[in-house]
């Protein structure tokens, strides 16, 4: 079995692909990333010499190299993790996402179209749902719920959904999409939350907490996430959407806060700054229907997930610190400069 893990060098993509390397060292495995500012090819090392591992630097988006892959290798699995996948960058530069996420999908459905593939799996998010109001805990996320997006990437996102039925409706393209809530983990890039904030700790700066920190996210560990996938890809039913969530609601506030205490840090670093534009509320997931389906549940519990992730971040400071100490400088003058 030949899998095209695409945004392999990426935090989900590279913990998908150690997944799958473990549970099925059978596969092959070629990895397709074009190695944007998110992609690193440091993260792949430990697979990089393997025998049934391949690296190919390509940009999703190129009709003429994508192509040409697919006919050289001819797939029976694809994995779509490829995306840019920050939605504060959205706000800025609405483009490039565009390009990557809506066109990138269209010429990989395209390819799968042309050489015939067993199955397309597209990588998507809970927030293709929009948000929840905080006053209705009653509420979740089923794969029922319209599509009713908020930020420039969540409307890239679901129209790569779209884009995913279109091709299975029309040209029966053997597709499935799975809707994940927010991943937590190794290997996560220094812009998001949980690992902005663990760096920002460690280095006694400001930790910048959008409003009021009430928002909620619902958090997964991210090895939860590809155990959830493999199920999918294991299954044969086509077509379908699966929500993929654990339950696990919290305040921003309430995050930063634990970070804090964990790394013995004052929480006189945290800093209240401008909102985030159109920031969605809650998200929270009904993941129901993969756990009746697939049997799927999460392995980590919160507690112990995000000590993990802490301790990665202190045993791993050469990844982060290279990051946060090159580009990385100007996008944070520029997004939190005058925030
Ligand atoms: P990430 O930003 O860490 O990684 C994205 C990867 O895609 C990088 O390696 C980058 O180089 C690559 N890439 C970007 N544009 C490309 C292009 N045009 N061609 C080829 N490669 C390209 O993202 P992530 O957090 O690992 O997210 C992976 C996927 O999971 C995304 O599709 C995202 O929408 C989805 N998702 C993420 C979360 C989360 O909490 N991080 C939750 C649900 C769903
Ligand atoms: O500096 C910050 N301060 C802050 O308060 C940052 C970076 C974020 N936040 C808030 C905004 C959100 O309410 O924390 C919450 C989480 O923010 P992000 O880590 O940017 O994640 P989010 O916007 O929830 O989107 C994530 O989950 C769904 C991923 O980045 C997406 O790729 C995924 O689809």
């Amino acid at each position: 079995m030949k899998f095209f893990v695409t945004g392999g060098a990426g935090f989900i993509g590279s913990n998908f692909i150690f997944y799958m390397e473990k549970k099925h060292p059978e596969y092959e495995i070629i990895c397709l990333d074009k190695l944007t500012y998110a992609g690193n090819l440091a993260t792949l090392a430990p697979v990089m010499e393997k025998q049934n591992f391949k690296f190919v630097r390509v940009d999703i988006a190129d009709r003429e190299a994508v192509s040409s892959i697919f006919e050289v290798e001819k797939p029976d699995v694809v994995v779509n993790f490829a995306a840019e996948s920050h939605v504060d960058r959205s706000i800025e530069d609405p483009g490039v996402f565009l390009q990557t996420n809506v066109i990138g999908t269209q010429v990989l459905l395209d390819a799968c179209r042309k050489y015939g593939i067993r199955r397309y799996h597209q990588v998507s998010t809970d927030e293709v749902y929009g948000d929840l109001p905080l006053d209705r805990p009653d509420l979740f996320f089923t794969e029922q719920t319209p599509l009713h997006t908020s930020s420039p990437y969540s409307a890239s996102k679901a129209s790569a959904d779209l884009l995913c039925n279109a091709y299975h409706r029309t040209y029966g393209l053997p597709i499935t999409i799975s809707r994940c809530s927010n991943n937590y983990g190794p290997y996560q890039f220094p812009e998001k939350l949980i690992p902005l904030m663990i760096a920002n700790a460690l280095a006694d700066k400001p930790l910048p907490v959008y409003g009021q920190g009430l928002n909620v996210r619902d958090w997964l560990y991210v090895e939860d996430h590809c155990a959830a996938i493999d199920l999918i890809l294991e299954q044969e039913e086509i077509g379908q959407v699966y929500n993929i969530g654990g339950h696990n609601e919290m305040r921003n506030i309430d995050i930063v806060k634990l970070i804090c205490k964990a790394l013995d840090k004052p929480e006189g670093l945290i800093t209240y700054v401008t909102d985030r534009k159109g920031h969605d509320m809650r998200y929270a997931i009904d993941p129901t229907f993969i756990h009746e389906k697939l049997g799927w549940l999460p392995e980590t519990k919160f507690e112990d997930g995000i000590q993990k992730t802490i301790q990665w971040y202190l045993d791993h400071r050469d990844w982060w610190e290279e990051i946060v100490s090159g580009a990385y400088q100007t996008y944070y003058e520029r997004m939190y400069g005058n925030r």
